[in-house]
């Protein structure tokens, strides 16, 4: 049952200093890493904040019931200092558009590759066992593509993906990858709420690859209830896209040559640009945030750059799957225990800031996350600067919602079948850790099959040493509690025994969730229900690096 991916090369790239260069940008690399490695914990620096924050396009389907999404390879500059770099992205732009459809309008999808057929990054598919067995590959192919792709819309609801036509890919099914010169079709018939999804590769064995290159987009779903709320909009409502990334000497992107657990990067990108800045009025704004980094978790507040201190106020009125019932007031200063947002991988946030008391400041949304310790993980603390300006152009008559429409929860009673997923590792003599859920990877055979319309929960139970964001396609999900158990005692006999009472949820995690974080040593619940389509569809680790290495199941849906 055992696949043995050999993980080879573990050790992370670095990036080597340039002395002298011929585009005068070795200070940007003495900034990555002298501001924020080296700096004293806690420092604020906004001198490298020299760009605007790019705006993201938004497609507005309206009454088309189908867009065309051409994927290729671009030009782009990730910051003042650097040459223009290469990055693949979706209608010239990475970040690709955004696509903005209304909540029960059924729009059709062409993802068309007109990548390359050579990767932008070093391919290791050879290191990767299952890889290329030709008993994996479709008609047609005797050895695996190096670019191949397949789109996923994270956060959708979609019906049937036709496994056995590669050109028909609903849900984005890892192996119904598409080659340069090919389309994939997606039917997304977007029955849900309003609510912020994101598109994204998903093509089995190099998805980490491909998102790093740039192929992420946002993907919003408005409703006659949002517009209710009167919320900031037009030019207030801003999206934003964390990537992390490295660069070489010539300021190309980088990526490992070699199959690598998690890959961190040194710098944080915001809807592609290294260190940005937006201006802003003193008024309202929203923020709609997704953390498409690669394996990165993220602790996000606010700090005035002046003299560090928190504010102004994060309001979350919304995560991963629409609006909370409860707004959740962050970054407060008046609490010096003050939640923050957590963003871990293929996190959602639907946030209102209010910088009308922040009038000629510059504040900071600064990153508290340090990481896991022991995996090379470098900090990066400031991510983007918010220049407030003294006018407003056009009077706020937006709203700041408190409560939200009531969140129905899902009830777990003493029949609700639970079904166990244990995140595992497997040391083996000569090779790294295989990674498994319920010790298997993603190649094995269909094992979960559930009915549509039940409702299940799900114990999520982390025994390695990190943590992983854990996503379920298709459906959406309520958390019901994260508790410590003792991980040597499972190990022994495969019992949960609890070492301590369950910990308090994030406010935000009391709306409804698609990806959830698994701590270390500890086991989670979640409850959904299965619909509304059936069929196959994935289960994974968020972390990019682990669902191409197999940390992926399907599960069935069946009438
Ligand atoms: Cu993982």
């Amino acid at each position: 049952v055992l696949k043995k991916y050999f993980l080879v090369g573990i050790g992370l790239i670095g990036i080597t200093f340039a002395s002298a260069d011929n585009y005068g940008h070795s200070a940007f690399y003495t900034l990555l890493h002298k501001l924020d490695v080296a700096a004293p914990d806690g420092a604020i620096d906004i001198s490298r904040f020299v760009d605007a924050l790019p705006i993201l396009p938004t497609i507005k389907a309206g009454n088309r019931s189908q867009i065309t999404m051409v994927e290729s390879e671009v030009s782009t500059q990730f910051y003042k200092n650097l040459p223009p770099t290469k990055v693949w992205g979706f209608n010239g732009i990475s970040p690709g558009p955004i696509i903005e459809v209304q909540s029960g309008h059924p729009l059709e999808v062409l993802w068309k590759n007109s990548l390359p057929t050579t990767h932008l990054f070093p391919v290791d598919d050879a290191s990767m066992e299952g890889m290329n067995n030709p008993a994996r590959l479709p008609p047609g192919f005797t050895t695996l593509p190096e670019v191949r792709t397949a789109t996923h819309l994270h956060g959708a609801a979609v019906t049937e993906t036709d496994l056995s036509n590669r050109l028909r890919n609903n849900d984005g099914w890892p192996d119904n990858w598409v080659v340069p010169g090919e389309t994939q079709i997606s039917e997304y018939p977007n029955p849900q709420s309003s609510r912020m999804l994101w598109y994204h590769d998903h093509a089995m064995g190099t998805t980490a690859r491909n998102v790093n290159a740039g192929l992420v987009g946002l993907y919003i779903i408005r409703d006659a209830y949002e517009a209710s709320l009167n919320l900031p909009s037009g030019k207030y409502e801003v999206p934003i896209v964390f990537q992390t990334r490295d660069f070489d000497n010539d300021g190309n992107l980088l990526y490992p040559a070699k199959v690598t657990n998690e890959v961190y990067g040194s710098a944080v990108t915001v809807n592609g640009k290294v260190w940005p800045y937006l201006n802003v009025e003193p008024r309202k704004y929203r923020f709609r945030m997704v953390n498409a980094t690669d394996a990165r978790s993220l602790q996000l507040k606010l700090v005035n750059t002046l003299d560090s201190s928190a504010g102004p106020l994060l309001y979350q009125i919304g995560s991963d799957s629409g609006f909370l019932e409860n707004t959740a007031v962050l970054n407060d200063p008046a609490t010096p225990n003050s939640p923050q947002l957590n963003l871990n991988p293929a996190e959602r946030a639907d946030l209102i800031v209010d910088f009308s008391k922040s009038a000629g400041s510059t504040l900071m949304l600064y990153n508290s996350n340090v990481g896991d310790v022991g995996d090379s993980e470098l900090i990066l603390r400031n991510i983007i600067a918010f220049k407030v300006g003294t006018t407003v152009n056009s009077a706020d008559h937006s709203a700041l919602p408190m409560h939200m429409k009531t969140i129905r929860p899902l009830v777990r009673t003493a029949t609700t079948p639970q079904r166990q997923i244990v995140l595992s590792e497997l040391d083996t003599p000569n090779e790294a850790p295989l990674m498994m859920l319920n010790g298997k990877v993603w190649d094995d055979p269909v094992t979960d099959v559930v009915k549509l319309g039940s409702t299940e929960v799900w114990e999520l139970v982390d025994t390695l040493p990190d943590g992983h964001p854990f996503h379920v396609h298709e459906v959406q999900f309520q958390v019901l509690d994260r508790q410590p158990f003792d991980v040597a005692q499972y190990q022994t006999n495969q019992q949960i025994v609890y070492t301590g009472p369950p910990v308090p949820l994030d406010p935000a995690e009391k709306g409804w969730k698609d990806v959830t974080f698994l701590q270390s040593g500890y086991v989670t619940h979640i409850i959904t229900k299965f619909g509304p389509y059936p069929g196959m569809f994935v289960f994974h680790c968020h972390i990019l690096e682990h669902e191409d290495m197999g940390m992926m199941r399907p599960f069935q849906v069946v009438p």
